[in-house]
């Protein structure tokens, strides 16, 4: 837990950003002798709306580890600093996800929820996003669904949840931790989440049988398991999302040998040679896998993007961060695409990857 003192010197570095870049905010004096008198009061202090709404912005501005932002001022924000309970808040994580949805206009949102404080620590989400696919089996063979949410799978049938209907594609209830509670779990509701059944352009001639494959994959991203820190103070429940980019699902999700696995499958159907990895099979798949994705969601009028347009807003953001006077970080492990990373822009050079605050980081022991 934080000091007064360390609380205190990271509210005045934020206050005085949040002046600086906030045109009528005035004179930060006035705040921060407000901000310092709260602190020596009660160990804490509130943010205003306003300066919640910059944090969270300028945490995503932040997060090296990001494509997206050039729309960073544009995040939506959900203020429900009041609620501590885990029923009220599985239930405006489920209203978050129909409003980021959008009926397929994704809009970048986050819900923010009570902040640790002296007296105790903030509620906590469980889950990693706020829609996951079970993954059934044990930690070493998942026979079905996504292996990564097996150690999720398994808290929840510790907790109680009878399990899903056993298809690859079941969703996970939400497992919330309120303030002063046990961990519990609420099923997540249909109407909450939109899903892209996936099918390939060409239709039989991408092989055999797509349609009826069942491959299918959730319309919003929803990161649910990271603490949102703003000037000293630590909000561990923030869900927030934006649109998916292609790759994620089709060069990742399902195609990492440890989540899906879905390339020797998709090999078989084109007819490619799987017996050499220099017939390039595994990436031929990788290609046609991605362009059912992008092809699926643009049928289904679900936003998402395709790896080279990120790219190249991603040079657009750095352009015009470069013209506003800030430095922008970048991991580029994490921004270089995982297809055709050399095709794209963002390849061609390095990046400083330097941590600032405000920031959204991941809780201790969480899976990153
Ligand atoms: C990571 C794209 C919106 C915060 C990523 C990654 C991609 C991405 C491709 C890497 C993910 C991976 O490799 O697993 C996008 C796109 C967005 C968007 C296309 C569309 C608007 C947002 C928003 C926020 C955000 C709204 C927060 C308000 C982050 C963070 C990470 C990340 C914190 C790192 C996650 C981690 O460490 O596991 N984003 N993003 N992104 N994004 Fe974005
Ligand atoms: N790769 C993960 C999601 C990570 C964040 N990606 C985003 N975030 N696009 C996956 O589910 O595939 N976002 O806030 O939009």
């Amino acid at each position: 837990r934080s000091t007064t003192a360390q609380v205190w010197g990271a509210a005045e570095e934020f206050i005085r950003l949040f002046h600086r870049e906030t045109p009528g905010a005035g004179d930060p004096r006035t705040r921060l002798a407000a901000v310092r008198a709260e602190l020596a009061e009660s160990g804490t202090y509130r943010h205003t709306p306003q300066e919640l709404v910059h944090g969270a912005r300028v945490a995503w501005r932040n997060s090296n580890r990001c494509i997206g932002r050039l729309y960073w001022n544009s995040l939506r924000v959900r203020d429900r600093r009041g609620l501590t309970d885990s029923d009220a808040i599985a239930a405006e994580c489920f209203e978050h996800l129909r409003e980021a949805t959008n009926r397929g206009r994704v809009r970048p949102t986050i819900t923010v929820f009570a902040p640790d404080t002296p007296q105790s620590p903030g509620p906590l989400i469980w889950s990693e996003q706020l829609v996951r696919y079970a993954g059934y089996g044990d930690h070493h063979s998942v026979t079905v669904g996504d292996a990564r949410n097996a150690p999720l799978t398994e808290a929840l049938l510790r907790l109680g949840w009878s399990g899903g209907a056993g298809t690859p594609f079941d969703l996970l209830p939400l497992v919330v931790q309120g303030v002063d509670d046990k961990p519990r779990w609420f099923d997540t509701p249909a109407d909450a989440v939109l899903e892209v059944p996936i099918r390939h352009p060409d239709g039989d001639g991408g092989g055999d049988g797509w349609a009826d494959w069942g491959l299918r994959w959730h319309a919003v991203p929803a990161i649910s398991n990271m603490c949102l820190e703003i000037g000293g103070i630590h909000y561990p429940a923030a869900p927030f999302n934006g649109w998916y980019m292609g790759t994620e699902i089709g060069a990742r999700n399902l195609a990492d040998a440890d989540r899906y696995n879905l390339l020797p499958a998709v090999g078989r159907r084109l007819g490619l040679d799987t017996s050499s990895d220099r017939s390039l099979w595994k990436d031929r798949a990788l290609v046609e896998l991605n362009r059912a994705v992008l092809h699926s969601f643009d049928r289904a009028e679900v936003t998402i993007a395709d790896h080279h347009t990120e790219s190249r807003r991603f040079l657009t953001h750095l352009e015009r961060e470069e013209r506003r006077g800030r430095d922008v970080g970048a991991d580029w492990s994490w921004i270089v695409p995982p297809i055709s990373g050399s095709a794209t822009p963002v390849f061609h050079r390095t990046y400083e990857d330097r941590q600032v605050s405000p920031a959204y980081v991941h809780h201790p022991g969480a899976q990153d």
